[in-house]
C-alpha cells in the first residue's frame, strides 16, 4: 500500500473558540499549529483565514501571510481553501489560488450546508479550475455528494482537470452525503482507477471513516475544521492531537506516514 498522507485542516470557517477554545486563528498561531501537525506527521495543511476578530475571510494577503509563515517552519504542502465560508462570493473565494500556492480544494456541485447551501454552479467550478492551471496549482476535489465526482469527470473531458485527479470525500456535513461506511465504499469505486483519495468525516464519524480509510488504501484528514472533540464530549487539545492519533493507528495497521516530498510523489505533483 502507498503511504499515508495526513491533511491537517486547522480552522476551517464556521468554528469559533467558543466551541473550542483552541482554535487557531492568526497566521501566527495557524503557523505554529501547522508546524505542530507537520512535526507529527501531516504532510498538507489546509489553510482557511480569519480576520482579527474571527470572522472569515478569503484575504490574499492573510493567506500571503499564513503561507509565508507555514513555509518559514516547514516542508509541508499547503492547501488553500477556495471554499471559503457559505455566502461568499466567487471572486472572494478564489483570491487565494492568485498566490500560486502547491494545492487549493475545488468543490465541483453545490450542496446545502447546515442551513445554508454552499453554492458551487458549473460556470464558477470552470472559473475556479481556470485559475488554477493558470497558477500550476494542483486541485483536490471536494466530495459532498456523489454527482461530484462525475461533474469532475466532466472537466476531465472539457480539458479543465487532469488525471491522475485526487479527490477528498467530505462526509457528515448536514445536508451532504452522511458519513456512513458505506458511502465512503460506494464512493471509492466511481474514481478513475489511477486517482488518490483522502477522507475527510466530520465530527464523530472522522476517527472511523479514517480508520476505514487507513485499511483500504485512502488517506486521511483530520482537525478542527471537521472535529473538535478527541473522544465523546471531550474536546481535542489541538490538531496535532488528531495528527497523532491518526499516526498511532496507522503504525499498528502498518501503513507508514508520507513526508511532505513522498506525497508530492504520490499526488504526481509536479514541483517536488
Ligand atoms: N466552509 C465550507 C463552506 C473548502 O475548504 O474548500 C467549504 C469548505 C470547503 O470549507
Ligand atoms: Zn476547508
Amino acid at each position: 500500500m502507498e503511504k499515508l498522507i495526513i491533511t491537517a485542516a486547522l480552522t476551517g470557517a464556521e468554528l469559533s473558540r467558543q466551541e473550542n477554545p483552541n482554535l487557531p486563528i492568526s497566521p501566527e498561531e495557524i503557523a505554529g499549529e501547522a508546524k505542530r501537525c507537520w512535526d507529527a506527521g501531516a504532510s498538507i495543511i489546509h489553510i482557511h483565514a480569519r480576520q482579527p476578530d474571527g470572522t472569515p475571510t478569503q484575504d490574499k494577503e492573510i493567506y500571503r501571510e499564513i503561507i509565508q509563515a507555514i513555509q518559514q517552519r516547514s516542508d509541508a504542502i499547503v492547501q488553500v481553501s477556495t471554499g471559503g465560508a457559505v455566502g461568499m462570493s466567487p471572486e472572494e473565494r478564489v483570491q487565494p489560488v492568485t498566490l500560486a500556492p502547491e494545492m487549493a480544494t475545488l468543490t465541483t456541485g453545490s450542496v446545502n450546508f447546515g442551513q445554508g447551501v454552499f453554492h458551487n454552479p458549473p460556470e464558477m467550478i470552470r472559473h475556479f479550475a481556470r485559475k488554477m492551471i493558470d497558477c500550476g496549482v494542483k486541485p483536490e476535489i471536494e466530495v459532498f455528494d456523489s454527482g461530484m465526482i462525475a461533474n469532475a469527470l466532466s472537466l476531465v473531458k472539457e480539458g479543465l482537470l487532469s488525471h491522475p485527479l485526487h479527490f477528498d470525500f467530505v462526509l457528515g456535513v448536514p445536508g451532504g452525503m452522511p458519513g456512513t461506511p458505506e458511502n465512503l465504499m460506494f464512493l471509492r469505486h466511481l474514481l478513475p482507477p489511477d486517482a488518490t483519495w483522502t477522507m475527510a468525516g466530520i465530527g464523530r464519524a472522522e476517527l472511523p471513516l479514517a480508520v476505514m480509510a487507513l485499511v483500504l488504501g485512502g488517506h486521511v484528514r483530520v482537525g478542527f475544521e471537521d472535529n473538535i472533540y478527541y473522544s465523546k464530549g471531550v474536546l481535542a487539545q489541538s490538531n496535532a492531537q488528531l495528527v497523532e492519533r491518526v499516526v498511532r493507528i496507522a503504525g499498528e495497521l502498518n501503513r507508514p506516514v508520507a513526508t511532505p516530498s513522498e506525497a508530492r510523489e504520490i499526488l504526481s505533483m509536479g514541483r517536488s
